[in-house]
């Protein structure tokens, strides 16, 4: 590998194509959709094309794996969605999920409580539909909220490949839905951060090259997490904003023994980089840069 090369990342295999179909045929039938994101990137985890066809409906989005991001960098995010009642969330590790969620989805649903109040209906119970984007945490949020491990979760994307119907509570019933991608992404940038953060299927991408492009962006905005992890206090002594990218992947490989055959083996140190990323042993780091969507 020399240097980057323009790559298209598109996936959007036939479950997700079903399974699109499944959450528009249930649009119907629900008080409420549940949008989740990944807070390492929550523009790039947003999906476009879901949230069109899901426009006249009430929602509420989560911004799940908070633990993974420092608070400000979700400010602009949610400044862009002021008409919706947002979630910050860690399921890794906050508790009173069940209370939190409950409150927010009473608040969201008041109009639609307020007109069974009028029919003298006495159900007050929601159906609600968790939609979002491969693996930003949607099952673990049903496992959490019923307070047991019902439902299998894994950090790859495409784990969930049906969608079931849970009876959470009393106060709500979950859908939990396959995590969807889009037929085409907005940019590189957005299929490279959910590349990052485990939302394509690692088989799909040049890994090599999306951990490129991470190394570029951390160069300029996360140096010191790059340099900590990786000691490379010894390799460069200016910014590494003034050091060629390849020659940062290179001392990495070089000083985390990435070597197969006496030769760098970038495909090792690229592995070795993204389950750093996503286990954040780099630290907190947020990969949507402000002008995404400009
Ligand atoms: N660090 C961190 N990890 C989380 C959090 N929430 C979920 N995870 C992890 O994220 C991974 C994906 O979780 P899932 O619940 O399987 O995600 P999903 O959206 O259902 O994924 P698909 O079914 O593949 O679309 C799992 O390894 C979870 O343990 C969180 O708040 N913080
Ligand atoms: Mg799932």
């Amino acid at each position: 590998m020399a240097s980057k090369v323009a790559m298209k990342i598109q996936w959007f295999p036939g479950h997700m194509a079903k399974a699109k179909k499944e959450i528009l045929k249930n649009i119907k039938l629900v008080d409420l959709v549940i949008e989740i994101v990944d807070a390492r990137c929550p523009f790039s985890s947003t999906n476009y094309d879901i949230k069109k066809d899901l426009q006249n409906k009430s929602k509420i989005i989560i911004i799940n794996k908070i633990d993974l991001v420092e608070q400000k960098m979700l400010d602009e995010f949610i400044k862009q969605n002021s008409d919706t009642e947002i979630i910050l969330m860690s399921l890794k590790d906050s508790s009173n999920i069940k209370s939190k969620l409950n409150a927010v989805v009473k608040k969201a649903c008041s109009q639609i409580l307020d007109k069974r109040k009028e029919k003298n209906i006495i159900n007050t119970k929601i159906k609600a539909m968790i939609v979002g984007m491969p693996n930003v945490g949607k099952t673990t949020l049903i496992n959490r909220y019923i307070n047991k491990n019902l439902l299998s979760t894994a950090n790859k994307p495409g784990v969930t490949r049906q969608a079931i119907w849970i009876n959470a509570s009393d106060e709500l019933d979950l859908l939990d839905t396959p995590g969807i991608s889009m037929p085409s992404f907005i940019n590189d940038k957005m299929a490279e951060n959910l590349a990052m953060i485990g939302s394509i299927n690692d088989e799909i991408i040049n890994i090599d090259e999306v951990v490129f492009s991470f190394l570029e962006y951390c160069k300029n905005n996360y140096e010191e997490n790059i340099i900590n992890r990786y000691k490379l206090k010894n390799n460069f002594d200016s910014s590494l904003s003034n050091i060629e990218t390849i020659s940062i992947y290179d001392a990495i490989a070089q000083n985390m023994n990435c070597i197969t055959n006496k030769k760098i083996d970038y495909t090792k140190c690229a592995k070795l980089i993204l389950t750093d990323f996503r286990n954040g042993n780099l630290g907190k780091i947020s990969l949507d840069e402000s002008e995404f969507l400009k």
